[in-house]
Order: C-alpha cells, then sequence, then structure tokens
C-alpha cells in the first residue's frame, strides 16, 4: 500500500494537493506536515504533524515511523521573497531537497515529487513558446535554487535510481489558499482587490505578460505525472506545463465582464524586474507527447470560476 508525505502541505499547492490526494487514494495513506499550524482546509480531513522542511532527522523519523513509500516536497521560498534574503532561500530550497533526495535512496522510496518553476529561465532564455530545453540562465535566487535542484534530481535518478518527477509550474492561481511570496502573486490579489473595493493597484507594469495556470489544472497535471507509468516518463529534469498566458489589462478586461466598474493603475516595483526575466508562454509538448498532458482553464473559464468562489 502505498503511504504519502506532503512537505509543506498548508502552502498555496500543498492544502489542494493533500485534498486532491485524500480523495485518490484514502485520508490515512496521506500524511499532510508543515512548519506551520495545520491549515483550516485541512482540518478533520486526514493525519497532520508540524514537520520543518530542514530537519532531516524529523523526515526520517516520519518516513520510517509511517512507513512512507512516497513524498511530495513542497516547502520553497518564492521568487519575490527569495531576493529579500537570497541566501536564505537558497539554504531553504537546497537543503529540504538534498536531504530528501538522500533519505529517498537510503530508505528506497518509491517515488518523490519536487516542483520547479518557470523561474529557471531568465532573460537570455527565447520569449515566446520557451522550450523545455533552452538556454537557461536564471536571474532570481529562487530560479537558481530550481535548475540546480532540476539538475540534482537527475543526477539522483541516473545514479541511484531514484524515481524523482518534475512539473515547471507557471504562476498558479487559487482561491482556497493565499500564495506565499511570488511575483505571479498579482493575478489572485486582484480577482479579492476587484471584489472588496472594485479597484486594483498592481505591482507588475502594463504589458506584463506572464504564462499562468489555474489550480485545479497544476494539481491535476502534479498527480498524473506521478502516476504515469515509470517508461513514460522521459525528463529526469522537470517538465514545461502551460495552460494561458495573460498581462494584468488582460485579466482587468476579463473581470470587467463581470464586474463592469472595476479599475486598475499601476505601481510597479522590484517585481517587475523579476517578470520582465521570465517567458511569456511556454512550449508543453513534451509533457504532451510522453504522459499526456492536456490544460482546461483558459483566462475566461478561470476568472469565472475564481469570482464564483470568492464571491461564495
Ligand atoms: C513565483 O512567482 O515566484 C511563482 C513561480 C512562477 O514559480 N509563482
Amino acid at each position: 500500500m502505498e503511504k504519502i508525505l506532503i512537505i509543506g502541505a498548508c502552502g498555496q499547492i500543498g492544502v489542494e494537493l493533500t485534498l486532491a490526494l485524500r480523495k485518490a487514494y484514502s485520508n490515512q495513506q496521506v500524511i499532510a506536515t508543515d512548519i506551520r499550524e495545520e491549515h483550516e482546509l485541512l482540518k478533520g480531513t486526514g493525519p497532520y504533524a508540524i514537520l520543518n522542511a530542514m530537519d532531516a532527522t524529523a523526515l526520517l523519523e516520519i518516513i520510517r515511523k509511517e512507513k512512507i513509500t512516497q513524498v511530495y516536497l513542497l516547502a520553497a521560498v518564492l521568487s519575490a521573497t527569495g531576493e529579500k534574503d537570497p541566501k536564505r532561500a537558497w539554504d531553504i530550497n537546497m537543503q529540504s531537497l538534498m536531504q530528501l533526495l538522500d533519505i529517498g535512496v537510503q530508505e528506497k522510496l518509491h517515488k518523490i515529487y519536487w516542483p520547479s518553476s518557470i523561474a529557471v529561465f531568465g532573460t537570455s532564455t527565447p520569449k515566446q513558446n520557451t522550450h523545455q530545453k533552452t538556454i537557461i540562465e536564471p536571474q532570481t535566487v529562487y530560479g537558481i535554487s530550481k535548475y540546480a535542484g532540476e539538475l540534482w534530481c537527475q543526477y539522483y535518478h541516473d545514479r541511484w535510481g531514484l524515481d524523482v518527477r518534475s512539473l515547471r509550474y507557471p504562476g498558479l492561481i487559487s482561491w482556497k489558499s493565499a500564495p506565499g511570496g511570488g511575483t505571479t502573486d498579482y493575478a489572485i490579489e486582484i480577482f479579492h482587490e476587484a471584489l472588496r473595493s472594485g479597484h486594483y493597484t498592481c505591482f507588475l507594469e502594463k504589458g506584463a505578460y506572464l504564462p499562468m495556470m489555474y489550480m485545479d489544472d497544476a494539481i491535476r497535471a502534479t498527480i498524473e505525472l506521478m502516476e504515469s507509468p515509470v517508461e513514460k516518463i522521459k525528463s529526469r529534469m522537470s517538465y514545461n506545463i502551460s495552460a494561458m498566458s495573460f498581462s494584468p489589462e488582460e485579466i482587468a478586461a476579463e473581470i470587467r465582464t463581470h464586474l463592469p466598474n472595476f479599475s486598475i493603475d499601476y505601481a510597479p516595483d522590484f517585481r517587475q524586474k523579476i517578470a520582465e526575466g521570465w517567458p511569456q508562454s511556454i512550449d508543453d509538448s513534451a509533457a504532451k507527447a510522453d504522459w499526456g498532458w492536456k490544460s482546461e482553464f483558459d483566462l475566461k473559464k478561470m476568472a469565472n470560476e475564481m469570482l464564483t468562489h470568492l464571491k461564495s
């Protein structure tokens, strides 16, 4: 029987992934952990423990005690927060991964999931339809840690046969749990502010066109990748996945089709420079060809879902 451990279960991806995995397996098979108190939406849905992703001893203990076979490591410092304290972001992002990879080999874990991001790309990368294998020169500490992590995942697979799988997420848009310090977070804030005050001051510039994805698609992609037969996983770096791209003025125009009085203005800060380094659209043909990935949410469908759920 598979037994799954989620590290960072109270974050933006963690809450929804925990709930989805508990539905796909059973509540008792999915152990949620985070350094924080249990998220409201997880309460009563299955086992929960406090775990610091940097604490290798505690991690090994819980893996042995619970007879864990698969681990999803979601704890990370994202792009915007990472730039405020680069050394700390590097330590957290790398140490949590490296100790898990070692434990994975030692304890013969069946599978590990570790997310990467479009932040691996930089200004030297072609901006349109960015291919999975292209010029990769990340410019944030978050992007550097994600690219280094991808290489380490591939190394542990090639050298020790560890089954590590990974996706490069675009900006993720969700309503259940709050995002944590990313550059693409504006695309969530904008919905909250549209409903609260009817106005949003965007921290990115007009024209900051970025790849994005609704959380339902991201969760489905993650589980589909992890459930795919091993022979279909041809990349042991990280798969590009894609759903939609838009600029702040385009998402504002879409919100206006629901809330005609909604207005937006722009006060770009340091996050604009991060956004300028990232691609505008992503080529996910490898994920489509290898394990059948296909997105379901475009801008219109996503905005409708966000506003419907946030209103209620
Ligand atoms: C961020 O903005 O840092 C993240 C990401 C694109 O990985 N949402």
